[in-house]
């Protein structure tokens, strides 16, 4: 049986979201998963981090992020040092403003995950001395709010934490190695979707901005996400009309049309399929407390 680390034994009883470990050095610890996701910055040393049949060798620089139902274990340590950085993506709303218009945060944290757990596939966000000692800086001070939990920390913290990913996402988009470039092309993909998501989706010109053929596009795209590039899209208008029902007064037609689709019939029947439940349940069961 694999070990599951549960929030409440790695969280403090306030639950706030996020929790910063150090492991100076990190003892082997065997394979387990968690209710969180984990982003982990090398620091020192070195060791091989295993995910399930595949492991690669770690070096001080390496970041990458395990979502919490992803089997990991790090093994044949030799002085390691890494920084542990435990957090809720839910709760914590990550893909605020235009975060998500960035790609190298979809490159770490919406690619790699889900790339790791089908393929031979590495950490490949690598940092320069001078960005791990930036990132380090941010990580002492997100360290400090969180132990003194002064009045107030909660908002730093998440700044803090917001800060460090849009660092780490603008570092990823500077990596030269080839491998981070092919992700990369694909997460630009995923950005463009993003921002232009009540747009009618355009495979030919999506394939372009990936530089590849439509036929390859298509292919690296579902290896990628798990999903073909529709459905993804799909996926994507659904969560924000989730949203615009939860935090506007629109109606569901204006809803339907925002987010992109044209008939607000076949809205409802995808939101159904999706979420469960109509978009007007769905709206009642959300309903800000008065
Ligand atoms: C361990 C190791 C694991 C992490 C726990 C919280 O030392 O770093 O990966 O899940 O701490
Ligand atoms: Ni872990």
């Amino acid at each position: 049986m694999i070990r599951l680390l549960k929030s409440a034994d790695w969280f403090r009883p306030d639950g706030f979201p996020i929790a910063v470990e150090r492991r100076d050095p990190q003892e082997p610890f065997g394979i387990h998963t968690h209710e969180f996701s984990e982003l982990v910055i090398i620091t020192s040393g070195r060791g091989w981090h295993v995910t399930g049949d595949e492991s690669w060798p770690l070096a001080a620089g390496d970041v990458f992020v395990i979502s919490g139902h992803r089997p990991h274990s790090y093994q044949s340590l030799a002085d390691l040092h890494l920084i542990n950085i435990l957090f809720q993506p839910r709760q914590l709303k990550m893909e605020m403003v235009d975060l998500g218009a960035l790609p190298g945060f979809h490159a770490l944290f919406t690619l790699e995950p889900a790339w790791r757990q089908r393929h031979q596939f590495n950490s490949r966000l690598h940092l320069t001395p001078q960005e791990l000692a930036m990132v380090l800086g941010l990580v002492d001070q997100l360290d400090k709010e969180l132990q003194g939990r002064a009045p107030g920390f909660g908002f730093l913290a998440t700044a803090l934490f917001m800060q460090m990913i849009g660092y780490l996402a603008r570092c990823y988009g500077r990596s030269r190695h080839p491998d981070s470039r092919a992700l990369l092309r694909l997460a630009q993909t995923i950005s463009h979707l993003e921002t232009h998501l009540a747009e009618p989706i355009n495979l030919d010109e999506m394939a372009n901005r990936a530089e590849m053929s439509k036929r390859s596009f298509i292919r690296a795209f579902r290896a990628a996400t798990d999903r073909t590039p529709v459905a993804y899209l799909i996926q994507l208008r659904i969560n924000r009309a989730a949203s615009l029902l939860r935090h506007s007064t629109d109606s569901v037609t204006e809803i339907a049309f925002k987010v992109g689709f044209e008939d607000s019939n076949y809205f409802t029947r995808q939101f159904r399929k999706i979420l469960g439940v109509s978009p007007r349940r769905y709206r009642r069961e959300h309903a800000p407390e008065e």
